[in-house]
């Protein structure tokens, strides 16, 4: 389990990765890496601790996997998330029958009305595990979990993707396509 550092480590990483680079100095490629080395540099102009070794400690331990190295680990990324405007380069992918949506039950009407629309973020977020969707919606009030029929929406030409750390992503989910709420 992280530490309290750790912890603050993760969140400036998630900032600096998926929201506001710019703030850090940071520019990411089109695939939303970053250099390590810059990346080192920048926080530490900024007085911020973390050294190779703590990043290699965050991105290994961190609870939802959430950042990754390439593969000769000269580069970072967060394998989800963004409202920067990055392409991930992931290939379409077979869902499962069924993924699932966490959200709050105040937003509920509103989806069943317009789909879920994926905000800021650069894809609406599922997950395979209905205890996942459940700690998603939790976040943000009481939690209400959305079947998605998601086979179903892939034969309907809607492109799936997973992320490296196996959350599935799509652009939007269209209301004929959700099944209510999941028994949890
Ligand atoms: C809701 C966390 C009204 C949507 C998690 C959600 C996730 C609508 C909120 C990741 C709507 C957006 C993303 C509509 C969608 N009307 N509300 N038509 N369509 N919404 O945080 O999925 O810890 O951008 O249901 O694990 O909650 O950050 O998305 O409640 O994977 O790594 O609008 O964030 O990961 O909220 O969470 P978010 P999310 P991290």
């Amino acid at each position: 389990k992280m530490n309290n550092d750790d912890i603050k480590r993760s969140k400036t990483l998630s900032k600096a990765l998926r929201h506001d680079p710019a703030r850090l100095g940071l520019r990411p490629d089109r695939a939303g890496w970053v250099d390590v080395d810059v990346l080192l540099k920048a926080c530490a102009a900024r007085g911020l601790r973390i050294d190779r070794a703590d990043l290699e400690r965050v991105v290994a331990t961190n609870d939802k996997q959430r950042f990754a190295f390439n593969e000769d680990q000269t580069r970072i990324r967060a394998s989800q998330g963004h409202t920067i405007d990055i392409d991930l380069g992931l290939e379409p992918l077979a869902p499962p029958e069924i993924l699932f949506h966490g959200t709050a039950a105040g937003f509920v009407a509103s989806i069943f009305e317009h789909g879920l629309l994926r905000g800021g973020r650069n894809h609406v977020h599922l997950s395979a595990e209905v205890g996942t969707a459940l700690k998603v919606g939790a976040r943000h009030g009481k939690p209400f979990v959305f079947e998605v029929a998601a086979a179903e929406m892939a034969r309907a030409g809607h492109a799936f993707f997973r992320s490296d750390n196996g959350v599935w992503l799509v652009e939007h989910v269209p209301a004929e396509f959700l099944r209510g709420q999941a028994a949890v």
